[in-house]
């Protein structure tokens, strides 16, 4: 009897991990990719067919805004389900690891949950304490990729802002690596236990060094330039144009003649990107993880290429703050739907949370998508708030942006009548209310910001010569 009674307690031991009978998440960042996808069009000449069937198989999130438009309080932002002004993380300056040591993020909450968490390239920005116990089952970081930052293709002298075909192969690249360890992680690990598999790429980030195929595919002579206002920012206040800086990086990017050619290593480095999602979507659907995974697909922000004369993350319009995100949930809402309603990354944390059955944290206080999941054209009373340094933000709402820096000055635009952004409807009086109710988004009160260590850990991503490591 005794023996029975053991052998039982040991059966119920083994198998508790399997009877919670969470879906396995296939969690996927990438590193500075705007809407200039199919789906999103963003450009007309970004193809990016296996992205487009990734989004396809769920709900892709068509006015989906990141919470900070630089890598490192996005990413914090959208991990530990805090906003910059609640953290005080609010530029690549600031040290995220440090002010979060003790915040139950993501990966550690699923990891304290029972998930397998591995993870691997690009997920958190530049942290060295990843490997730390409570932080992942297993951490893979960055994969070793072509030599870069060593060239100077387009003259401008600018650090990494630099792009041309590589003679390199495919296969040597990082984000090719990190594919064939997660297709290989999706095969093989444990079935006994839920995975939570984080895979970060690093590419579409500056430099565009990818091979001269992916280059071919968009001959030059052919590459049409963003629709770029003429004296755009001539209504915009100057905190706004001060994040622009037009004498930067546009007026040399014109001057040294390399235009089209960026906009050509864009959708070139787009296009390897694609390439690598599309073997991750295969090894999925090969694996036995197929149809009991929920995907996660997000950008850790946008990017200008020479709209507002700006280039870069780092501002607070339509360019830099949209994402693209989607949501794939096996027996949940209908594949291939999409949904405009304004959402943002603090519903990425309550949302996984809400899918798998993990407890949510107290912490965690942004709306979890699954009503949309379910009805994409249902209320939604939310918006998309973006955060770009301390005192600096955008509302988005289904029809309108509303900026308001730090000094008090705004923009306000309209999107269905002027979608790129052209016209600043800020100052006129018949949008009073209008500005009050999406400035009601914006907190009362904002963290300080976080203190920079003597030795910063992310150093603000600004043109100069320093020589930096793939993934910053
Ligand atoms: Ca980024
Ligand atoms: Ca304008």
């Amino acid at each position: 009897m005794r023996f029975l009674s053991l052998c039982l307690l040991l059966t119920v031991a083994v198998a508790a991990p399997a009877q919670s009978g969470r879906p396995d998440v296939l969690f996927i960042a990438v590193d500075d990719l705007n809407d200039w996808t199919g789906y999103l069009r963003g450009h007309p000449q970004a193809r990016t067919p296996n992205i487009d069937r990734l989004v396809a198989r769920g709900t892709a999130f068509t006015n989906s805004h990141c919470a900070a438009p630089a890598c490192n309080p996005s990413r914090a932002a959208l991990m530990s389900g805090l906003r910059p002004w609640q953290t005080g993380v609010y530029t690549n300056a600031d040290p995220a690891q440090d002010v979060m040591r003790d915040t139950l993020t993501i990966n550690r909450h699923f990891l304290a949950q029972g998930y397998r968490t591995l993870g691997g390239g690009k997920i958190y920005h530049g942290y060295s304490s990843e490997g730390r116990e409570d932080s992942w089952t297993e951490w893979k970081g960055l994969f070793p990729s072509i030599q870069e930052h060593e060239e100077n293709y387009s003259g401008l002298d600018r650090g990494h802002f630099d792009w041309g075909p590589v003679d390199a192969k495919t296969e040597e690249m990082g984000d090719h690596k990190l594919t064939t360890w997660a297709i290989d992680t999706l095969q093989n690990a444990p079935a006994d236990q839920p995975l939570f598999l984080a895979v970060g790429y690093v590419k579409p980030h500056l430099p565009w060094y990818v091979p001269r195929e992916y280059f071919d595919r968009f001959p030059l002579d052919q590459i049409q330039l963003p629709v770029v206002g003429e004296n755009d920012l001539d209504d915009v206040p100057s905190a706004g144009r001060q994040m622009a800086r037009p004498e930067g990086d546009h007026a040399a990017v014109v001057k040294g003649g390399q235009w089209a050619k960026a906009v050509q290593a864009y959708l070139a480095t787009i296009s390897f990107l694609d390439e690598q999602v599309g073997r991750l979507l295969d090894g999925l659907d090969a694996s036995p993880r197929r149809d009991k995974t929920v995907i996660v697909w997000w950008t850790d922000h946008g990017w200008h290429l020479g709209e507002k004369e700006h280039w870069r993350k780092f501002a607070l319009w339509e360019e830099a703050t949209r994402t693209s995100f989607a949501v794939v949930a096996p027996g949940v809402g209908r594949p291939g739907q999409t949904c405009g309603a304004p959402v943002d990354y603090m519903s990425v944390y309550p949302t996984l949370c809400e899918l798998t059955g993990v407890p949510l944290p107290a912490h965690v206080k942004g709306p979890s998508l699954v009503p949309l999941l379910r009805d994409p054209r249902g209320d939604w009373a939310s918006v998309g708030v973006c955060t770009h340094g301390r005192g600096n933000h955008a509302v988005r709402d289904r029809d309108w942006r509303y900026i308001r820096y730090a000094d008090g000055s705004e923009e306000l635009y309209h999107h269905r009548d002027d979608p790129g952004e052209f016209r600043n409807l800020a100052g006129l009086a018949e949008h009073a209310d209008l500005k009050a109710r999406l400035a009601a988004a914006l907190p009362a009160a904002e963290a300080e910001v976080a203190p920079t260590l003597k030795k910063p850990a992310n150093k603000i991503d600004k043109p100069g010569k320093k020589k930096k490591k793939a993934g910053e």
